[in-house]
């Protein structure tokens, strides 16, 4: 049954700047509401692939302001470049492990996530695209840099007339030829989640009176984390904070870390906290993990749960290995090498996890940035991340405190701390980055920070499943004594640049892990500061955010 609507192809001209970053293109509203701007970024986006005809396209996004249009203008153009079927969550909703998941069990040709993640919301703040491939991963850079290409070169578009799709009742309507079926976007991410936890040990741990503290962050998350914490799990009514995705978030950032999570921290500090705080981002991929007095940082979190995710039955087997980008502290190469699987280290951004995943060298993936996750899909997952700590304390019997503080006695204490310089000029940035480039290889064989100096490059990858490469992923300076100082600037700003400065040391000994770790990294610290001459080049004495 074919309902014929006229295909347009509209006239346009290239948009400067269409290169997709660490995870998708991110602009301001302002910037992607411009007329053809996102189409153009689509149909470049449509140009570059082979082979969907007739297939299946997820749409989805976070909700922030923008995401119902964006997704109209997206079905539309999807119906008018040939695509069977478009499945698109209820309001324009899905997070990014839940497109990853239906792409995955649909058999999806392919998805687009609507989000800038962790960047605010708003008529003045950000918005993003990010395409993901049939095995529901990010695309890796040879696409993106393929649709980066086409943008420039563009002049038209392809797009139905039609009117909007209804995206609040559920069920199957056309467009053209298309089907556009608007699907509930929890129903398969929560029928996952239920195959790879132990749901018994996690309801009895709430019905024992386990307390948990989950705050969604006004964002995409909310409505995943009530169905299955509160709904299926049995966590008490009002475990779920900040639960209703709005266009705005709320007016915060939705960042989950100590910084932005203030409704969280505000809890856990408070008379009466509960076991366990956790948060998630605009978009689902991200998670903080707190116990009563103690937070988790995210490199310890990958390497705790590497530890000890066979008591899940979805890891009952075993790791196969574990993967880390670069930045993220070296603890869970560590437990690794005690349980004799591979370790590697990727570029920051999760598309580079993929092949990894795809070729089942790896199970567990993690970043510094608050990103955890696993063969399961092939995007860092936050709610994941919560069900499985929650199956690992239910397990264990330990409180969050013990279970680290145990690791940590048994693998020693990587102290790990990110600097952040947010909103600096972009110019004084590269020549930063220049200036390291070009002295960091002679500091080998020297002392900084009373430490030998035994490695110092700017991080270039091989792929070792596609060979597939990336260079000048950050600049890393490595010590004898296993301490590291990390450098590169971010790929998801909209304004001006921001430079991370990662800095880690290992403890072993188990009588100095308690230490603040700003004070245990503090000569590493200044190292990192005058080494790049942050102060100089960037016109800052202190970072903004510190996790
Ligand atoms: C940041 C993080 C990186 C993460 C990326 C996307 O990138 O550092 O680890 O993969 O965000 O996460 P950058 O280039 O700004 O450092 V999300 O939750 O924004 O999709
Ligand atoms: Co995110």
């Amino acid at each position: 049954m074919s309902h014929s609507v006229p295909v347009q192809t509209v006239a346009t001209t290239p948009f400067e700047g269409q290169r997709p970053g660490t995870s998708g293109l991110r602009k301001k509203v302002k910037v992607f509401a411009q007329s053809h701007y996102l189409e153009n970024f689509v149909q470049a986006l449509f140009d570059s692939l082979d082979g969907f005809s007739g297939g299946t396209l997820v749409v989805g996004g976070d909700g922030r302001y923008h995401n119902r249009t964006a997704v109209q203008v997206i079905l539309k153009m999807a119906a008018a470049n040939g695509f069977g079927r478009v499945k698109v969550g209820r309001g324009g909703i899905l997070s990014t492990p839940a497109v990853s998941c239906v792409i995955r069990k649909h058999k999806a040709f392919g998805g687009i996530v609507l989000s800038a993640s962790h960047n605010p919301g708003g008529p003045d703040e950000d918005f993003g695209i990010k395409y993901n491939v049939s095995a529901g991963g990010p695309a890796p850079e040879k696409v993106t840099e393929a649709v980066y290409a086409r943008t420039q070169t563009i002049s038209g578009y392809r797009i139905v007339e039609a009117p909007d799709v209804d995206l609040d009742r559920l069920g199957e309507t056309t467009l053209g030829d298309m089907v556009v079926e608007v699907i509930d976007p929890v129903a398969d991410y929560a029928e996952l989640m239920e195959q790879l936890f132990d749901m018994d040990a996690i309801r009895a741990l709430f019905a024992g009176g386990f307390r948990l503290c989950f705050d969604a962050m006004h964002a995409v998350t909310g409505p995943y984390a009530r169905e299955i914490l509160e709904g299926r799990l049995g966590a008490a009514p009002g475990t779920v904070i900040n639960g209703t995705p709005l266009e705005d978030f709320g007016g915060g950032h939705p960042d989950p870390n100590l910084v932005h999570a203030h409704d969280l921290v505000e809890v856990m500090e408070g008379a009466d906290a509960p076991d366990m705080g956790a948060a998630s981002d605009g978009d689902g991929d991200r998670n903080m993990i707190l116990g009563r007095g103690i937070y988790v940082t995210p490199s310890d979190s990958l390497a705790i749960l590497t530890a000890n995710a066979h008591l899940a039955p979805g890891y009952a087997r075993g790791v196969a290995g574990v993967a880390r980008s670069m930045p993220t502290s070296r603890a869970a190469d560590r437990v690794a090498e005690k349980l004799g699987i591979p370790a590697f280290e990727t570029p920051t951004g999760w598309k580079f996890f993929g092949t990894l995943l795809d070729a089942g060298k790896v199970t567990l993936c993690g970043e510094e940035s608050f990103g955890t996750g696993s063969d399961h899909v092939r995007e860092k997952d936050g709610l994941w991340a919560v069900l499985l700590w929650l199956n690992v304390v239910a397990k264990r019997g330990e409180s969050i405190a013990d279970i680290v503080r145990g690791h940590w006695a048994e693998y020693g204490r990587t102290y790990y701390s990110r600097h952040d310089y947010e909103g600096i000029d972009s110019d004084g940035a590269d020549r930063l980055m220049a200036h390291l480039r070009a002295t960091v290889p002679g500091l080998v064989g020297q002392t900084v920070a009373g430490r030998e100096v035994v490695l110092g490059d700017d991080f270039a990858y091989t792929d070792p499943v596609d060979g597939s490469t990336a260079a000048k992923q950050g600049i890393r300076i490595g010590f004898a004594d296993g301490s590291r100082i990390v450098y590169r600037l971010s790929g998801t700003g909209t304004a001006g640049a921001t430079l991370r400065v990662y800095i880690e040391r290992y403890e072993p000994d188990a009588a100095r892990h308690d230490l603040d770790p700003q004070e245990a990294l503090a000569d590493l610290i200044a190292a990192a500061g005058s080494v790049a001459d942050i102060a100089g080049f960037t016109g800052r004495e202190a970072p903004t955010v510190i996790t």
